[in-house]
Formats: structure tokens, sequence, C-alpha cells
């Protein structure tokens, strides 16, 4: 017989006790079992997503290198396939809280994993497509550490999920020191030639042409000293500094389609334990505030996925 709400919330009330061992009699006061409560359904409600990605073998990171500054580039990482099953999960409907569109006024997108910020990121649950996406990268044994200065491969746990239209680009920006030096751009449905540049109005030093299901990989200096951006166009044309042109000439021109999608996947080294009390709310909705206000264009509205 389905327990009714109150009784649920009880045992849960109880349980939390239990766990906890009422560890502060005054913080208790200003628990939000409601808010738990709906996190733990939410949990259980956890949609079946059937496997997107089939086994991939480990790569050595090293056989990708693009340029000493710290440029990897994985052609194909993923194939047709994943890519259209991936889309597929991306684009299902989700009532979610953290699964929620922001349209900013160049792209649209959703910030999985958790909240950066320069006191600690606040972490929540990852859609099941982006924790099948991180266990292939884990299976691919990109051994980060290796090419350059840090400790230990990451744990990568901040995804942004960016979809442009029109040819839209993002503005030249550096992802800054919320993060460990090192970004991977999964790009989807469109081509894109990212820049990299000393300075967001300096002339472009290096430029990567991301096709569709590749990874580009950047640490060390590109991360640190040079800004990157994609300009507002409807195709990219290669020039001197396309560090991957292979079959392309100076002059070629590549037409972008009229969406595309990509996830920037880092790591945030400094976690916030998540916490349900009215005060950690607010400070969630302030975290979320520095956050919507630092990424490079200004947020105009929030919208929840239809
Ligand atoms: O969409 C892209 O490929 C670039 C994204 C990016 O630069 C970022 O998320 O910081």
């Amino acid at each position: 017989m389905p327990k009714d709400k109150h009784s649920e919330s009880d045992d849960f009330r109880y349980k939390f006790l239990c766990n906890t061992h009422v560890r502060s009699s005054t913080r208790m006061t200003s628990i939000d079992f409601s808010a738990m409560l709906r996190e733990e359904r939410l949990k259980s409600r956890v949609k079946k997503v059937r496997p997107i990605f089939d086994q991939h073998p480990p790569l050595r990171l090293s056989d990708f290198k693009l340029d000493p500054r710290g440029v990897y580039y994985i052609e194909n990482f993923i194939s047709i396939k994943e890519e259209q099953s991936l889309l597929d999960e991306i684009y299902k409907p989700s009532t979610k809280d953290e699964d929620k569109w922001v349209t900013l006024t160049k792209r649209r997108l959703k910030n999985l994993g958790g909240t950066p910020h320069p006191d600690g990121m606040l972490s929540c649950d990852m859609p099941e497509y982006i924790k099948q996406l991180l266990k292939v990268l884990s299976n691919a044994h990109l051994e980060v550490k290796d090419v350059c200065d840090i400790h230990d491969n990451p744990s990568y746990n901040q995804i942004l999920l960016n979809e442009y239209i029109d040819g839209r680009g993002i503005s030249f920006h550096k992802d800054g020191d919320l993060y460990l030096p090192v970004a991977l751009i999964l790009n989807m449905s469109s081509p894109a030639l990212i820049e990299f540049r000393k300075t967001p109005t300096s002339t472009t030093e290096f430029s990567v042409l991301m096709k569709p299901k590749s990874l580009l990989i950047f640490t060390d200096d590109a991360y640190n000293k040079y800004y990157h951006g994609i300009k507002d166009s409807d195709f990219d044309v290669v020039d001197e500094s396309c560090i991957n042109m292979n079959a392309l000439a100076v002059g070629d021109t590549i037409k972008r389609n009229n969406k595309r999608v990509s996830l920037t996947i880092r790591s945030c080294p400094k976690v916030l334990e998540r916490k349900f009390s009215q005060h950690h709310k607010e400070e969630e909705a302030r975290m979320r505030s520095w956050w919507l206000s630092s990424i490079s264009e200004k947020a105009s509205k929030s919208t929840e996925e239809a």
C-alpha cells in the first residue's frame, strides 16, 4: 500500500535523525525536510538511459598533441550514432532544477554538475547521459597529469552544455582558476573554429577547427595564458593560424550548421557539501547569481525545459 505524504516525510525525518546522530540541535531547526525529501524522490525517479556509448579503447593523449602550448585534439572521439544518441538525451524534456536551460545573449546553456564559485562548487546530481560520458572519458585513460602541471588526473565534475544557433560564437575569455587548468570540449552538430589569443582583441595566435564528434583538450599555456573564443559567423575561413589543417588549405571555407552543441568538461577542485536549510538555499541563490554574472555574456532569462 502506498505511503501517504506525511508518513513518508516522517520516515525520512527519522532516518535523517538516526543517520546524522543529531549533530547540532540548533542547526536542526532550520533543516528543510521537504527539500531533502524532494531530492530523494527525484533520485529514486531517475529515468533509465539506455547505453549511449560503445566500449571505448584506452588512448594515449600524447598521440593527439597538436601544439606544445598544451593543445590536444581527438577527431571522431565519438561515433555518429553516439553523437545522435547523446543529442537525443540532451533534448529530452526535463523538469529537474539542475537540468534547466539558461538563455544568454548569444547562446543557451545548461550548467551540469554544480555551480562554480570562489568559495567552492555547490555540486548537484548530473544527468545520466553525462555520467555515461564521464565513464567514457575515464575508460579512455586520458592521462592529463602526464602532459601538464597537475598532480592527479582531474575528476571531471562540472559540465557546461552550450547550444549556439545561427552561427553564433562565444566571446574571448579565459576559463579561470575556479577549475583545474584543463578544459575538454566535445563538439557536436556543426564544425567551428576556436581561436586562441593573448588578449581578447589581439590577433589570433593559433586556432583549431573543431569537427563534429571531436574532443578538444587544452591545458598549460593554452589554458592559462591564452583567451579562447569563437567568432559569430555562418562559416569559418582557414588561415595560417590553424594548427589542424590536415587536408585543408589556407583560404578554405567551412560552413557551420544552424545549430552547434558543445559540452565543456572541467574539474572544480573544491566542492562544498550540500546542505538542506533555508540559509543554504539563500547561499545557493547568491552563488548562482554570482556565477551567472561571471560568465561571458549577460544572462537574459532563465527557462525551464518544456
Ligand atoms: O562552445 C565551445 O566550443 C566553447 C565553450 C567555451 O569556451 C566555454 O564553455 O568556456
